[in-house]
């Protein structure tokens, strides 16, 4: 049978989810695209013959919705996580769980009174592939004790112009903060941040030193406004050898006494094969009800938001920001550890 799937949102990964979901795994169907706008959900639904709804509340108490994936703007993915936990369905919930995390301690103290699973959040590096690799090349031991990561998330652009330093700390970097715990089974401790002065308007890049509990330094540049494509990089230094991601393009061109590499626009292209094994891993979760291993979960959300907030700090007050995180409760313990 089936799984029926609800996709609240109809923006740009909204819209993606729902052509993942119906072009690349079997299992699932797109059954009801709700969005505020109900055009806009009218538009995204016509592909897929899906319903159109405008009341996410509704749509999620719906008896012929089996799951749910949020993708409507960021300051809902903490409400609807909640109606999903108390209707009792599963959710795939774009990142971030929320930006307060204040709120995803609420969403936490809802799933362990529930005493099951239902966010999996969608920090879709962690089934990259070459992200994938890296955390291989740690676990087995190939360069020994890791001694620090450097990151680099570069945009063409901002998505609009009002975009500030603080909101690439929020809404950017949470993708390093999660990917880099990720990969070194560490929590962050300690944030300092800084920003060089562009000689226009747009937000300049920001620049962010973290510690971990394993006395590893990380860095993170974020550049919202790197013009040239949409580039992720990444090196995991250990203590024999260092491990990179290889730039991701289909092709090279050679002419002209030079080589051409393509980069995408943004991340939907380069995270393309990442997204499709999530949404798997997901419809596994629905369908199963185990959690998939490598997937994020409500605690994962809650350290994002805390390197946020602690990386906020930072950055205004230009002093570094320790991290308490706390322990992480039992019930997110992960399986073996
Ligand atoms: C953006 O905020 C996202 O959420 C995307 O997933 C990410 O890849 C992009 O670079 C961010 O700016």
């Amino acid at each position: 049978m089936s799984i029926r799937l609800a996709i609240i949102g109809a923006g740009v990964m909204g819209a993606d989810h729902a052509r993942i979901f119906a072009e690349h795994i079997p299992g699932a169907s797109v059954h009801v695209i709700c969005d505020a706008s109900e055009a806009r959900a009218r538009a995204v639904a016509g592909l897929y013959g899906a319903e159109v709804a405008t009341d996410p509340a509704a749509v999620i108490a719906r008896a012929d919705v089996d799951a749910v994936v949020i993708a409507s703007p960021d300051a809902t993915h903490a409400p609807l996580s909640l109606a999903c936990i108390a209707a009792g369905k599963r959710a795939l919930c774009e990142k971030p769980l929320s930006q307060s995390s204040a709120d995803c301690l609420a969403v936490m103290a809802a799933e362990e009174a529930a005493g099951a699973r239902h966010i999996q959040l969608g920090f879709m590096r962690r089934f990259d592939q070459a992200y994938v690799e890296v955390k291989a090349a740690l676990d087995q031991g190939r360069i020994g004790r890791a001694l620090m990561m450097h990151n680099f998330h570069r945009n063409v652009e901002t998505p609009s112009s009002d975009f500030t330093g603080a909101m690439a700390i929020t809404s950017s970097a949470p993708h390093e903060y999660d990917v880099v715990r990720h990969v070194l089974g560490r929590e962050f401790t300690a944030v300092s941040a800084f920003q060089p002065k562009r000689s226009d308007a747009v937000v300049a890049p920001v620049m962010m030193v973290l510690e971990t509990d394993g006395d590893q330094l990380v860095t993170i540049e974020i550049n919202n406004n790197a013009a040239y494509g949409y580039d992720v990089r990444a090196e995991l230094v250990g203590e024999r050898g260092a491990v990179a991601l290889h730039p991701v393009a289909y092709s090279r061109t050679d002419s002209d006494l030079g080589q051409h590499l393509p980069y995408d626009a943004d991340w939907r292209g380069r995270y393309a094969e990442a997204y499709r094994r999530q949404n798997k891993a997901f419809l596994r979760f629905v369908t199963t009800g185990e959690f998939p291993a490598f997937a994020a979960d409500a605690w994962d959300g809650y350290a994002a938001a805390m390197v946020g907030e602690a990386g906020v700090r930072a950055l205004a007050s230009g002093t570094r920001a320790t991290i308490d995180m706390g322990a992480r409760p039992a019930f997110y313990a992960r399986k073996g550890a």
